[in-house]
């Protein structure tokens, strides 16, 4: 185990002091750390393509090392400006990537974490990037001497982080509430809302969990679900290509992190997408599932937003009250609608995951 205070003096004495990404679960320490200590120089990005691309804007203004932080599924988002503009045979852009690594073959994990865990090395080889398994000390000093290569050189440089590695720091943990709906409320009414045969489409994070929960839990079987335990950012596209090949109602569930990773696939949908969609937004301004980063999603004005991206009918539940009255008028309403639910952070402890995943794919396309 490490301390995030090591790290981080390994990055500052390599003058990186400049720090982008976007969350991760396995990373949450280095994420309180940069919130409380770190405000002034730390950008949370929507996706990691942004974020390696901030870094270099970084470098390009600074010509200091700047430090960008991901988990290892969010690499492949990554891939395209470190291959297209950072790498040394393109522009040479110095990085320092601080990989949170699921699936890493020492620990168990979910199937699609899995799958990514044992090809991430085989990634960062195929892009000759030098990388530090870091489990302890000695394994940082081996970063340092990578980094001050990568600095000489102009290179990219990485270090692999597992579960476990971070020790837990005594900083009170920032996780706020910003709105007070709670989602198990609004997923009850959602699920005794739906027609028969209604299809929802859910994000990763904790929703689809939820979700997933819920349905057992008061027993509601009349629709069925799509869980996206992966593809960050992707969920509405998944439900715009489902729902313009068929005439059943289908529900799009986002959470605001998956909603901003890809905005552009609203406009896609707000193009495309017929009247049998319906795009929930559940907004709860965190990266709720990864330790309750900042999204900064609260002050986005979604009614003129989805509006000017071609949806019909905004929406937005923020109460009981409003619930009561809108839930099914969205639902039932014949035109492309936007809903907007403004939420507390989830309150279910030990939420379950989705482990069979071809019969959760099979009893959805039946
Ligand atoms: C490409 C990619 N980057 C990062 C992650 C890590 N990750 C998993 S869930 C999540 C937060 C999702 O936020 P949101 O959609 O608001 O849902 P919530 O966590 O609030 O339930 C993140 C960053 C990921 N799974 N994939």
């Amino acid at each position: 185990m490490i301390k995030i205070n090591s790290l981080i003096k390994v990055l500052k004495n390599n003058n990186s002091t400049f720090f982008t990404g976007v969350p991760d679960s396995v990373l949450k320490e280095l994420s309180k750390f940069l919130q409380n200590k770190s405000k002034n120089n730390h950008i949370i990005a929507t996706n990691e393509g942004s974020a390696i691309s901030i870094a270099i804007g970084h470098y390009l203004s600074t010509k200091k090392i700047p430090s960008v932080y991901m988990q290892n599924s969010g690499l492949s988002n990554a891939l395209n400006p470190l291959i297209s503009i950072a790498h040394p045979k393109v522009y040479s852009i110095p990085l320092i990537l601080i990989i949170g690594w699921r699936g890493s073959p020492k620990i168990k994990d979910e199937p699609q974490h899995e799958v990514k865990g044992k090809i991430t090395e085989k990634i960062l080889k195929l892009l000759n990037i030098k990388y530090t398994i870091v489990r302890s000390i000695k394994d940082l000093k081996k970063f340092d001497k990578q980094i001050k290569f990568a600095k000489k050189n102009k290179t990219i440089v990485a270090c692999l982080i597992e579960r476990g590695t971070l020790e837990k720091n005594k900083g009170k943990i920032s996780k706020k509430d910003y709105f007070n709906l709670d989602k198990e409320i609004f997923f009850k009414s959602l699920l005794e809302s739906l027609p028969s045969n209604s299809k929802i489409i859910s994000s990763t994070g904790y929703n689809s969990r939820e979700l997933m929960y819920l349905r057992e839990k008061y027993k509601i079987e009349n629709s069925k679900d799509f869980y996206m335990v992966g593809g960050m950012g992707h969920t509405s596209s998944v439900a715009t290509g489902y729902s313009l090949s068929n005439k059943k109602k289908t529900i799009c569930i986002d959470g605001d992190g998956s909603f901003l990773m890809h905005l552009g696939s609203i406009k896609t949908m707000g193009t495309f997408a017929n009247k049998n969609l319906k795009y929930i937004l559940l907004n709860n301004n965190t990266h709720d599932s990864v330790g309750g980063q900042n999204t900064y999603t609260k002050n986005i004005n979604l009614e003129k937003l989805s509006k000017s991206l071609g949806f019909k009918k905004f929406f937005c539940i923020k109460n009981k009250i409003d619930l009561n009255k809108n839930i099914k008028k969205f639902i039932n309403g014949n035109s492309l609608s936007f809903l907007e639910v403004r939420v507390a952070n989830s309150k279910i402890s030990k939420l379950p995951r989705p482990k069979d995943l071809i019969k959760i794919k099979n009893q959805f396309m039946k």
